[in-house]
């Protein structure tokens, strides 16, 4: 419980000393900012503690590297983790101040690209609620994910600063300041105590790594770990020792990387972008990373072979790889333990997760430029290599094949993925469906060799930031009907399945879901100047644009419709708002391309007035994790329409779930889960199998052309993307997308997505989902399913997962409250 009047009180003193200023004269930033010291000053007390009881217990800890936490806001999300979220909103309202207001003035911190950044903020929330000690490690960008705009249908990238007003939560901790070293030569010396080569790295270029720390709430449990993200300085300010010694070059291009290491992410999700800076990035916060473990560690240790027990590192994806061969650089070189020591330590404590089958999202560093950059890393990256292929030999005799698929280095590459694999103890995918793929197909090799390292960790999300924050009405709903215990224990949902017949009940989810609705549609119109019915179907894209997730799959049957209608005007046809979110790689064309095809239909469709505001469709513009809770709170479908087996998971389609959307999806990731706790009939699935598309790729046998010319429909649709339809009279806007699924290009198949292929049983599936959503009651019940099967989706429970058969770590003891201590 929170003392109301001590709060006001605080935020006015801080107001005052920040800003001289009264409450009354207060802008809504300076608001924020009072009302964030306010809270903030609670936080510490409980961060305090229970930093303070990880020291006693000595206890192992998670070490989460990641360079992508996408974190969202965290005001509202700390006032709810804390039970302060209503006493915050009545306090403030007694002085005239909305905290909606309040919480609209804080910057989206978003350090991450879309799932995968995102998954590893659900984790830490995680981690905090369940009372296991951890640690995010990660960089503390400049500039995060940059912000959409849409001018003349066409995404426009804008920086987005948003530390430019300083923010609130963060600590900066110069006492954990830490070098990091690139480039430069290796000496050899003999080391005369050991008799042992000591390799010596000279004339480098140093960065001081210096961090932020930030707090990650537990909820209701006092317990606060760190997320803590590096920012990159230069060593001294402009070296004149440098200077004066003539080095002048050196000296400016400290003063460079320093200010370059930490400046930007790079706004690509699943592909990667073979930029020297990015290696330097995963270096830089991995190396400072790692040398704050071992000092902490050696506080109360003196064996470092004991180090697996009390730590463990979990690698976000294979951006973080080089932790395996920077650890064995820190344990040979610096602590001077025997290369197999080292060995068996890091093997001990690293483990890797999977987040995607695609081959362009693999990262495979040229060699030449991990050398230069790297030397000494370099080094033990070719003993690595040499001795895993020893290993594969001696278990595969003759299989040379083998030996250049698995290899490390190959064909002047460094495979993180393959380094990844071979270090750690642990290899997961996320989501069934994914890990079977890995086992059988991508990863196969690996798992001929080491079948015992590979487990499935189906992702999850938390419930605390998608429901109790996102979706107050619902929230608070559930918990009337069913007690508060869902909000740490999502299994409790299923005790809703004695509700969905009860039709009092299921007019009370209606009107709920109405008014969600009518949130949203307030956002759109304010937002994109666009009037939806609150009574149509909602039907919600939202997640990063890829080829892959195929938008365009959903836009081309939009296009269909829309003609389907025109022709009929008669035809029944419930309403239907087609709702897209989504942000495309700066460097993306074909994405950016369908961002402005679905603009373009939107424009030409919401200002026909001839088909009777049947349709109507929406483009949100800069969609991120502020707007997402207001979107997923109104959808009634979720498309989750990826080709299968390229989503490994998905998450999204679990927040809708959670929000009571019906998925409408192909059995692809975490979908094939979904549907498998909620039952086939209360989803509506289409679509290629994972297997038939597998095999298609491996085999052949696709021809999108012949479907082109034997199906009208299909035909139809097309041609309109070079009719001019869409573009004002041009025939050239979508050139690029027509010829990519019906040509493709000298190294690419035409329509590689499955895009034709898919495109009737998507229509048929449509179909279905709008014939039962004629049906009011059937659907509300449905819809009620979803929360009632969402159980398994919380990050809680694949975290309980992650500590039972990867982790191995024990919970905190209780931390005691601020009335406690
Ligand atoms: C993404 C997958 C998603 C998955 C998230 C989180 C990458 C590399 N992968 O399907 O595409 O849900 O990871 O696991 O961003």
């Amino acid at each position: 419980m929170m003392d109301r009047e001590l709060f006001l009180k605080q935020v006015k003193s801080n107001v005052k000393t920040l800003y001289r200023r009264s409450i009354d004269e207060a802008s809504k930033q300076q608001l924020f900012q009072g009302v964030s010291y306010a809270i903030k000053d609670d936080i510490i007390n409980d961060w305090i503690a229970t930093q303070e009881q990880i020291d006693k217990q000595d206890a192992k800890t998670v070490y989460y590297m990641s360079m992508e936490f996408l974190i969202g806001r965290l005001l509202g999300n700390n006032l709810v983790n804390m039970g302060a979220y209503d006493d915050a909103r009545e306090a403030l309202r007694t002085i005239g101040v909305d905290l909606n207001a309040v919480e609209d003035q804080e910057p989206d911190p978003a350090l991450g690209n879309g799932g995968l950044g995102r998954l590893a903020a659900c984790f830490l929330d995680s981690l905090s609620t369940l009372g296991y000690p951890a640690y995010g490690c990660g960089i503390r960008y400049h500039y995060g994910m940059f912000k959409q705009k849409i001018e003349n249908g066409y995404q426009k990238e804008v920086p987005d600063e948003w530390i430019k007003n300083r923010y609130p939560f963060e600590i900066r901790r110069d006492e954990y300041e830490t070098e990091v070293r690139f480039g430069g030569t290796i000496r050899e010396e003999n080391d005369p105590k050991t008799g042992r080569t000591h390799f010596v790295q000279e004339n480098y270029a140093s960065v001081m790594a210096v961090p932020y720390d930030l707090p990650v709430v537990g909820y209701g449990n006092h317990v606060v770990n760190t997320l803590r993200i590096w920012d990159a300085h230069a060593k001294t300010e402009f070296s004149l020792d440098d200077f004066d010694k003539g080095d002048y070059r050196k000296a400016v291009e400290q003063e460079y990387l320093a200010r370059t290491i930490s400046e930007v992410l790079y706004p690509n999700d699943s592909h990667y972008v073979g930029k020297e800076l990015r290696l330097k990035q995963q270096y830089f916060f991995v190396s400072a990373s790692l040398q704050t473990i071992i000092k902490k560690y050696k506080r109360k240790h003196r064996d470092l072979s004991g180090l697996p027990d009390k730590v463990v590192i979990q690698m976000n994806d294979t951006h973080p790889t080089i932790t395996v061969p920077e650890l064995m650089r820190l344990l040979v070189d610096e602590e001077r333990l025997t290369w197999d020591e080292a060995w068996d330590i890091v093997s001990r404590t690293c483990a890797y997760t999977n987040h995607t089958i695609m081959s362009e999202a693999l990262e495979k560093w040229p060699i030449d430029l991990f050398e230069k950059l790297l030397p000494r890393v370099y080094q033990i990256v070719q003993e690595i290599d040499k001795r895993f292929k020893e290993k594969i030999r001696a278990a595969f005799p003759g299989d040379e094949e083998k030996v250049k698929r698995m290899a490390i280095l190959y064909d002047g590459q460094v495979r993180m993925a393959n380094m990844a694999i071979c270090a750690s103890f642990s290899v997961n995918g996320v989501a069934r469906l994914h890990t079977e793929i890995l086992k059988k197909e991508t990863l196969h090799d690996f798992y001929d060799l080491e079948p015992y390292k590979f487990n499935n960790k189906t992702n999850g999300i938390t419930q605390r930031r998608f429901l109790l924050h996102g979706n107050e009405r619902l929230a608070t709903w559930v918990s009337s009907l069913i007690g508060p215990e869902w909000v740490t224990d999502l299994s409790q949902m299923e005790k809703l399945n004695a509700f969905v017949d009860d039709e009092d009940k299921q007019k009370e989810f209606a009107a709920i879901k109405r008014a969600n609705k009518e949130r949203l549609a307030a956002y759109i119109l304010k937002h994109n100047h666009i009037e939806v019915d609150p009574n149509s179907i909602f039907d919600v894209q939202v997640k990063r644009l890829h080829e892959y997730k195929r938008q365009l799959l959903n836009i081309l049957h939009i296009i269909y419709l829309y003609d389907q209608i025109k022709r009929n005007p008669q035809m029944r046809f419930i309403p239907h708002t087609f709702i897209f979110g989504a942000k495309a790689a700066a460097g993306y064309v074909r994405a950016k391309e369908t961002i402005k095809l679905i603009n373009s239909v939107a424009e030409v469709i919401n200002n026909d007035p001839t088909i009777g505001g049947k349709m109507k469709v929406v483009f949100i513009e800069d969609y991120r994790v502020s707007n997402a809770e207001i979107i997923f709170a109104a959808a009634d479908v979720s498309e989750q329409i990826s080709t299968a087996s390229k989503e490994a998971s998905g998450t999204g389609n679990m927040k809708m779930m959670l929000n009571g959307a019906v998925t409408l999806g192909t059995m692809d990731g975490a979908n094939v889960e979904i549907v498998e706790q909620v039952g086939e009939d209360n989803a509506f699935i289409f679509g290629l199998s994972s297997d038939e598309v597998i095999n298609y790729e491996n085999n052949g046998g696709y021809d999108p052309m012949q479907l082109y010319m034997s199906d009208p429909d299909i035909r139809f649709v097309l041609d309109r993307l070079v009719d001019g339809t869409f573009a004002h009279g041009d025939t050239e806007t979508y050139r690029d997308l027509y010829q990519s699924l019906l040509y493709g290009k000298e190294h690419e198949a035409a329509d590689p997505y499955f895009i034709l292929k898919d495109f009737k049983a998507y229509d048929e599936a449509r179909r279905r989902m709008r014939e039962a959503y004629a049906d009011r009651p059937a659907w509300v019940k449905m819809a009620m399913k979803q929360v009632a099967h969402v159980g398994m989706f919380s990050s809680d429970r694949t975290i309980l997962e992650y500590i039972n058969d990867i982790w191995h770590v024990d919970k905190l003891d209780p931390i005691e409250g601020e009335e406690e201590r």
